[in-house]
């Protein structure tokens, strides 16, 4: 048996902070017709990856914060990639800053769409885990204010059907936590697609910056393994407004086998056939939860939040 859905994890380059969405969705375009070419079904795009990472600035006033964020999708700027979609047949995955207005109050979020073959929004989630702070921080070269700009996501990690399999979504920070793959597997998610901006630096543990690329792979491997699961990841890499983001865009399979990568820090497409029945041996065997997960011994999963020492 097979079931293949064949994925282009659509990495982006840098985004100027002058460049305009008309501009990042012809790239976004290109990439997505450069991924029909290759076979794709589902094409994957960065976090945020209609304007610059723009968390990276300490603003004050709301309206330059609000030019950052969509209040549509589709939108008059990105309609055109719905429509592309639909011409060539293609899915994709989107991540931007998403405002609504609920009665007399304005929420935003770091919110992601699937999108099927039909150009229909399939699924959305908005991103759980927001790392970084909330108030400027001077000693840091560059900010990370998505405490700041974005409230925690409200649709918890949902697991939808579509391309002919289970897929699940989260975002950037998400992928660093065992139980956001944990909450997705617990649903049979056969396909975890994500975005990230990550910068290489860490102003509060620059001993860890040696370690960006390995930290990014070595838990998404775990996440798909532990899991039996593909993992789609995307980055928007190179140098943007002179700070680096990572690249290393992959797809991994359930086995936690890395089977396609990005190599530059542009705009590049990797590719990968993915058989969503390669899940099966993993979700039957060794990771068969009904058969040998132990819920009555992991209450302290839910009930406690940060770590509290034993008596001394
Ligand atoms: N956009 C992100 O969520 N970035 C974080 C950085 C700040 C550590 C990440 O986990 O990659």
């Amino acid at each position: 048996m097979s079931r293949i859905v064949t994925v282009g994890a659509a990495q982006l380059g840098p985004i100027a902070r002058a460049e305009t969405r008309t501009h990042v969705v012809a790239r976004l375009m290109a990439l997505m017709r450069r991924a029909k070419d290759a076979g794709c079904d589902l094409v994957v795009y960065p976090e945020l990856a209609l304007t610059t990472f723009f968390p990276r600035w300490f603003m004050e006033d709301q309206r330059e914060i609000d030019a950052f964020f969509e209040r549509e999708m589709p939108s008059v700027e990105t309609a055109p990639l719905f429509d592309l979609a639909r011409e060539l047949g293609i899915g994709f995955h989107l991540g931007y800053a998403e405002l609504i207005q609920e009665g007399d109050r304005t929420r935003r979020f770091n919110t992601v769409i699937l999108v099927d073959k039909s150009g229909t929004i399939v699924g959305k989630y908005r991103k759980v885990h927001l790392p970084g702070h909330a108030e400027h921080e001077p000693y840091r070269a560059f900010q990370h204010l998505e405490k700041r700009y974005f409230e925690v996501g409200d649709l918890g990690f949902p697991v939808g059907r579509a391309f002919g399999g289970l897929f699940g979504m989260c975002i950037c920070n998400d992928r660093r936590w065992p139980e956001t793959y944990r909450v997705m597997g617990l649903q049979g998610v056969e396909m975890i697609v994500l975005g990230y901006n990550t910068p290489l630096h860490n102003p509060s543990a620059p001993e860890h910056d040696a370690l960006g690329n390995f930290h990014n792979t070595l838990v998404m491997q775990a996440g798909a393994y532990q899991n039996g699961t593909w993992v789609v990841a995307v980055a928007k890499a190179g140098v943007e407004e002179g700070c680096m983001l990572i690249g290393q865009s992959q797809i991994i399979a359930p086995s936690g086998e890395t089977v396609a990568m990005c190599a530059t820090l542009g705009d590049e497409l990797a590719v990968a056939r993915c058989d969503l029945d390669m899940t099966i041996s993993y979700k039957s065997t060794v990771f068969n939860f009904a058969r040998h997960r132990r819920p009555e011994h992991y209450k302290l999963i839910v009930e406690r939040t940060g770590a509290i020492l034993p008596d001394a």
